[in-house]
């Protein structure tokens, strides 16, 4: 849509037509309502072409969801890095971790056993397996929007056999001079969390799986309320209840208990069939703020607000009824898994909110929000 008689490519300039205000009004309050991000013109930042492979013979097929800290002045990037061999025709190939290897499996795709109508997930008889391995890869940046690799940091590949099919969606809290590492462990035995912890980025303390399959999207909090930690989790249950957000306390960030569910999936909904926490909660006058993702039946991933009480973080006051943030543009909507909007990581200075967030499983972008939008957009749907 333009306003006002442009010319056209042969210079001919149509009548002007007078324009509608009250449909233009209509437009604009309809869009703020429901997206209050403001994209990064450079988006998306990073691509799949923009990172080497771990190994030589495989291809990077998508960059998602990052980890994101400050580190030494500069701002960070956990990669999740998406790999595998380059497809051959009539081929499906992917590599899985055996005794710290990568092994290659393959199957034919006219096999009448495998469904492969996931681009993520194959089922072959009865078991499930991923299309790529992802591992964890840090990237840096002066200004927060130009990233490159860094030379003096290895990259996180996944360990054991709790891992064998990778490690995925890192969040990153920072607690003192310590940061905290939550992300996903994959493997036949189930998804679950795992933490590690680290104040250099090159020794990494691996404490093992935190909250057993089927769980994931864990950030823990970054400061202790009431002299306890506390996590935002999403555990799986299938038959009765379903994918929701779960609040636990630990003493030591190794043990956790007190589980409570805080919110549920809603019927009809923009989040009707699963949400989960995004990157730590964000502490404002009016509560603790959490943004979250939720995907409706059709797999379409938007983000939206949560805010919990300041004391006690298990009382949701308030939660978005629209997303504050949908898959929009081009790189949002079609890609590796398209119409997908991702984030577990942030930065925050001030009023300013920014999520760095992956875009159909594919490409990293990044935005920015106003915590006093955000909170004023929760107080309508109160
Ligand atoms: C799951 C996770 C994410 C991914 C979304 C969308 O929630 O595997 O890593 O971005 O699905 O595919």
């Amino acid at each position: 849509m333009h306003f006002g008689n442009r010319a056209d490519n042969f210079g001919h300039r149509p009548e002007a037509k007078p324009v509608d205000l009250s449909v233009l009004e209509l437009t604009i309050s309809v869009k703020q309502h429901m997206d209050l991000s403001k994209r990064n013109i450079h988006n998306p930042i990073l691509n799949p072409e923009d990172i080497s492979p771990s190994t030589e013979g495989m291809k990077i097929e998508c960059l998602l969801n990052p980890g994101v800290f400050r580190f030494e002045n500069k701002t960070w990037l956990l990669l999740r890095v998406a790999e595998r061999p380059e497809q051959k025709d009539g081929e499906l190939s992917f590599p899985v971790l055996k005794n710290g290897k990568m092994e290659i499996l393959s199957f034919r795709t006219n096999d009448p056993d495998l469904d492969s109508s996931d681009p993520r997930i194959i089922q072959y008889r009865g078991t499930s397996y991923l299309t790529t391995l992802s591992h964890l890869r840090l990237v840096c940046s002066d200004d927060g929007v130009h990233f490159k690799e860094s030379r003096d940091h290895a990259p996180i590949f996944g360990e054991g056999p709790q891992e064998s099919f990778g490690i995925e969606d890192c969040r990153v809290t920072t607690i003192g001079k310590s940061y905290h590492l939550t992300y996903t462990k994959v493997s036949p035995q189930g998804v679950g969390v795992g933490y590690m912890f680290t104040r250099n980025w090159k020794q990494f303390d691996r404490r093992g799986m935190i909250f057993p399959p089927h769980n994931k999207d864990c950030a823990i909090f970054g400061e202790k309320l009431n002299n306890r930690y506390y996590a935002l989790h999403r555990p799986s249950s299938p038959e009765l209840g379903g994918n929701y957000i779960w609040i636990s306390q630990s003493n030591d960030l190794i043990h956790w208990g007190d589980h409570q569910c805080i919110a549920t999936t809603r019927d009809q909904s923009w989040d009707s069939a699963r949400i989960g926490a995004g990157a730590a909660p964000i502490r404002t006058s009016e509560g603790w703020l959490e943004i979250y993702h939720g995907a409706d039946s059709d797999h379409r991933y938007c983000l939206g607000a949560l805010l919990l009480d300041l004391n006690n973080p298990s009382l949701v006051l308030s939660r978005s009824e629209e997303p504050i943030m949908e898959p929009t543009e081009e790189y949002e909507r079609n890609g590796f898994f398209g119409k997908v909007i991702f984030t577990n990581g942030q930065l925050v200075d001030g009023d300013t909110i920014t999520i760095y967030y992956g875009a159909s499983d594919e490409v990293i972008c990044m935005a920015e929000f106003s915590v006093k939008e955000i909170l004023a957009s929760l107080k309508i749907s109160k």
